[in-house]
């Protein structure tokens, strides 16, 4: 049961693709305060939180304040209140039940969940449309909401494959150098990334002429090894005379415009840049139909960055910045001038005040980019999936976005962004999986090793024990940090070991992956939704993945092992090389397990089964003829399993099996 509610004038955000009537009377469960524009509702001492998608803290929300207002800031710490994305949808679960809430708005909102009342909900939200919605459990309320936001996007199921990203391999030979350290050490791979430095000067849909000569060339040499080329895509447009991207949306309007009408000029990594509109629809599908170049390479999957949209400056923010710089030079400056220089310097990037400054066209006319800024990534993103749809409408593409808001989930998945290699990233990594998934983000993952900083070994592989369960899979490092990629480290046999059971894991992955995009259910899911009344499973580190299975990465340096709460009775697979494993089954309650650096070590649910693949080099050699299947039952089970390529949509339809495993 759906009601809606409007305040103010929401700006349109597409969010929901249901018509649903607003609703007559007052807005029940919260007291409502139309002149603060704040939303209050009390909780309960056992009142749970969940939701908000891509943010920071735990599984269970409460106790903090979180903004709604895309950020690019790479220093993620427990004291942030917002990252790259917008996901603003939450269910209370309580004693007396639970019900759902979607402030669905364009603009900045805030979630204060018992931070300033410990007994009080308050979200403040100006211009928005509230939707609530009731049901029989959390599931229901779920299944509720993400049928009336629309179905989730579907990767290609090569994208369930390992990928390797780096910022800074520079040219043909880096790529090449890295297939050849997987092929040599034997691990599995699908895709490898290639970031900012393809392009000819930081310009979208260029590539560098001698630092790539062939990318056609290259793309096919590698797809003939089983590995696809994702090329980054940044949302600002370098401005430069006889660049076409610039001269078409100039000469179009196709760019974000100053109270002037002229385009408004930022700085990002190409220096003085404009931002493609995507928020008019002509400016959109012409922004989307450049992805064309590297679609005629072979190229068929992309990750958009920088879209919250990030900015280093704003030109006139710039200038007015150095002129203070200017006045001080030669000058003794006391505290207060010194203070006046880093200031003006220090808040040049990202600077709120800038987004106040430039427009985009709609289709319900000309508004500030401050009051529809959380839409900029989803809508970037959109862009590409509309053309992709034209370009090749029943190809799979893979994409993928940093920044986003619901909405995007119909058109790709996202990753968390600049996360660090640090043990909290970890953990961090495992408790958004959840209310990502709530929020219509399926296709999700984290940098695996961490972004920023210098990983371990031993960091990676257990990372990578938790990673070879998300979607999106992906080993990321920033630039100037020590070599990441799985071969570069000592202990090949286990990280070989590793990557190979992600290799089994895929036909149930991508099962569960699209069984739950169809029906609208989560992934990974709390072990509280599931045993409601079970106190002890509101855990905050392990997770249900799929219908099967309760995962519990080791999340700390040096443990050998990790307790972990039953809260019935599981069968603990512990996998050894390849498709091999022990099992062993437990009691509900406390257990503490050893787990090996080189050991993933998993739980299966009563009553269920898991579908192993043998291990493969690539998805394209995955042989799903000859599953095994894993099974703790007593009677004859049922496992619905989506085979096929997975690279059409139009297959989808009749890769349905029904596997009956015997008892
Ligand atoms: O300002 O393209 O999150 O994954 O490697 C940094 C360079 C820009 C941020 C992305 C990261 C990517 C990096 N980008």
């Amino acid at each position: 049961m759906i009601k809606k509610y409007r305040f103010g004038k929401p700006f349109p955000t597409e969010a929901v693709i249901e018509n649903i009537p607003e609703a007559q009377g007052a807005m029940p469960r919260f007291a409502v305060d139309k002149n603060a524009h704040t939303f209050t509702c009390p909780l309960a001492k056992e009142d749970r939180v969940y939701g908000l998608g891509e943010q920071v803290r735990g599984i269970n929300k409460r106790g903090w304040h979180y903004v709604s207002y895309n950020e690019d800031d790479p220093i993620i710490t427990e004291k942030r209140t917002s990252l790259y994305a917008t996901h603003n949808f939450l269910v209370v679960a309580g004693e007396k039940g639970a019900f759902g809430a979607f402030f669905d708005s364009a603009a900045k909102a805030e979630f204060d969940i018992g931070y300033t009342h410990a007994d009080e909900l308050k979200i403040t939200a100006i211009d928005v449309d509230v939707y609530l919605i009731d049901g029989e459990n959390i599931d229901d309320i779920v299944r509720q909401f993400r049928k009336i936001i629309g179905q989730s996007y579907i990767p290609p199921k090569w994208a369930l494959g390992f990928g390797q990203s780096r910022w800074g391999y520079k040219c043909e030979e880096d790529i090449r150098a890295v297939a050849k350290g997987y092929r040599d050490a034997n691990m599995p791979i699908d895709s490898i990334y290639l970031d900012i430095d393809y392009m000819e000067r930081y310009k979208d849909f260029t590539v560098h002429p001698e630092r790539y000569p062939d990318l056609k060339g290259l793309a096919s040499d590698m797809r003939a090894e089983g590995i696809h080329l994702v090329p980054i895509i940044d949302a600002a447009v370098k401005v430069e005379d006889g660049y076409s991207v610039y001269e078409e949306g100039k000469a179009n309007g196709y760019f974000c415009k100053g109270a002037d009408g002229e385009p408004y000029v930022v700085g990002v990594w190409p220096g003085e840049s404009v931002l493609p509109d995507v928020l008019s629809p002509e400016a959109r599908k012409w922004f989307g139909s450049h992805y064309k170049v590297l679609l005629d390479d072979g190229i068929e999957g992309f990750w958009n960055d920088m879209n919250e949209p990030a900015l280093f400056y704003s030109k006139g923010r710039l200038h007015a910045a150095l002129e203070i710089a200017a006045e001080a030079r030669g000058r003794n400056l006391v505290l207060e001038d010194f203070n006046k220089v880093t200031s003006a310097i220090g808040t040049l990037a990202n600077n709120i005040n800038d987004y106040k400054e430039f427009y985009h066209e709609t289709p319900v006319g000309r508004v500030c980019h401050a009051d529809v800024h959380n839409l900029y990534g989803y809508n970037m993103t959109r862009a590409a999936a509309e053309y992709f749809e034209r370009y090749e409408p029943d190809k799979r593409f893979l994409l993928f976005s940093r920044s986003s808001c619901i909405g995007m989930h119909r058109y790709g998945g996202i990753w968390t962004g600049d996360n660090a290699s640090w043990w909290s990233h970890l953990l961090l990594n495992l408790k958004m999986l959840p209310s990502l998934n709530m929020c219509g983000f399926l296709f999700v993952g984290a940098d695996l090793g961490g972004f920023g900083d210098n990983t371990t070994e031993d960091l990676l592989l257990r990372w990578l024990a938790l990673g070879i369960f998300t979607p999106l899979m992906r080993n990321h490092t920033t630039l100037g940090t020590r070599n990441q990629e799985c071969y570069a480290f000592g202990q090949k046999d286990a990280f070989r070991r590793i990557l190979g059971i992600r290799y089994s894991l895929i036909p149930y992955l991508y099962s569960e992956l699209v069984k739950c995009a169809v029906r609208g259910d989560m992934m990974f899911r709390p072990l509280a939704f599931e045993y409601p009344s079970d106190k002890r499973a509101t855990v905050e580190d392990q997770i249900l993945v799929g219908e099967s299975l309760m995962i519990c990465p080791v999340y700390e340096q040096n443990a050998a092992g990790r307790y972990v709460y039953l809260p019935e009775d599981m069968k603990m697979i512990r996998m050894l090389a390849g498709d091999d494993y022990t099992e062993e089954v437990l009691p509900a309650g406390d257990h503490y397990i050893e787990v090996a650096l080189d050991e993933v070590v998993f739980f299966l649910r009563k009553g269920h089964v898991l579908p192993l693949a043998k291990p493969a080099k690539n998805t394209s050699e995955l042989d799903e003829k000859a599953l095994q299947y894993v099974k703790y039952i007593d009677r004859d089970t049922e496992y619905e399993l989506y085979v096929g390529k997975g690279e059409k949509k139009s297959e989808l339809a009749g890769a349905l099996k029904k596997v009956t495993v015997k008892a």
